[in-house]
């Protein structure tokens, strides 16, 4: 290391960083970048394990995409519907029409969360209520790929302020693989991808699918329902001995359901389950379902991405 004194650099040597007074030889610069990259990357990996919660507030205005708050994934967004004809717009990134995302809204008040396309104004996916902590957008995939599209909180109905909501969102691959005949219970469930297509085609039909828990994972699960179809749907999470560990059915003949599992109490195979609740199965009793572990993709078996 050199000081500079009104000296001229030796051959090889530089500032690592433009006004820097300490020469080095310009390995040692690639060094200390490597270093501080390394660094960052795992800072951010070990906060991710640790379970660690970022959290973000939005910043009005943002009533239309074109001021819409960047979101990013599995980052806590705290907002409010005041006046209660607010528009609240947030940005995320896409990635391909393969993948896409799972967003919950965690609120008190009567919110409809809506998924738009890029131009801002397609509506992708809409729903008000369907999760019983809040409402929730399900397998939305990123129908214009790697362009930004967007998430619109308001206030159902525009007849109320919402003093406080929680928005976010997990990535996945929403493209889906088919379930497999018979898988009524978690041990006979399909072996889980990351989302997958359905047919509740009799009333009495089970659909599990199953996948690798660790001790201590969280895991949500989300079942589009076709808008079309004739059944009430249950989503449920069952434990090897197909015991239901919790289960959702918030919403009626058409609705989408929403699970959301923390510590699972051992490692071990778990299946997550769609069935009949009320109105029928049949060959038009089409759904989607899949599931987001510990944040991030679930690849199987215990193995997890987070950024990607
Ligand atoms: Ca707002
Ligand atoms: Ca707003
Ligand atoms: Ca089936
Ligand atoms: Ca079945």
């Amino acid at each position: 290391m050199y000081k500079r004194q009104n000296l001229r650099a030796p051959a090889g040597f530089q500032p690592c960083r433009e006004g820097h007074s300490v020469w080095r030889p310009a390995t040692a610069c690639v060094r200390i970048k490597r270093i501080v990259w390394i660094t960052a990357v795992l800072f951010i990996s070990f906060g991710a394990l640790a379970g660690l919660v970022w959290a973000a507030s939005e910043t009005e205005p943002n009533n239309d995409s074109g001021t819409a708050n960047p979101l990013n994934a599995a980052i806590l967004m705290d907002g409010t519907i005041s006046p209660v004809a607010d528009l609240d717009y947030f940005a995320l990134g896409g990635v391909n029409s393969t993948w896409g995302f799972i967003a919950l809204l965690e609120t008190a008040g009567d919110v409809t969360l809506t998924a738009l396309g890029s131009d801002g104004s397609a509506v992708l996916q809409a729903n008000t209520n369907a999760w019983e902590e809040g409402t929730g957008i399900a397998l939305q995939n990123y129908a214009d790929n790697n362009a930004t599209h967007y998430l619109r909180v308001n206030e159902n109905g525009n007849n109320a302020v919402v003093p406080t909501y929680t928005l976010r969102y997990y990535k996945t691959v929403v493209a889906t693989q088919p379930e497999v005949e018979p898988n009524e219970t978690a041990v006979s469930g399909t072996p889980s991808a990351f989302t997958h297509a359905g047919t509740l085609s009799t009333t009495s039909d089970i659909d599990c699918f199953a996948f690798d828990g660790r001790a201590n994972d969280t895991i949500l699960l989300a079942a589009d329902n076709d808008a079309a179809s004739p059944a009430d749907i249950t989503l449920s999470l069952h434990d090897a001995a197909n015991t239901v560990l919790q289960s959702a059915n918030h919403t009626g003949i058409g609705g989408d359901e929403f699970l959301e599992y923390i510590d699972l109490p051992a490692s071990g195979v778990y299946a997550y389950c769609v069935k009949v609740s009320g109105g029928s199965g049949g060959p038009t009793a089409s759904y989607r379902a899949g599931l987001v572990r510990n944040g991030g993709l679930y690849y199987p078996p215990y193995e997890q991405k987070i950024t990607w």
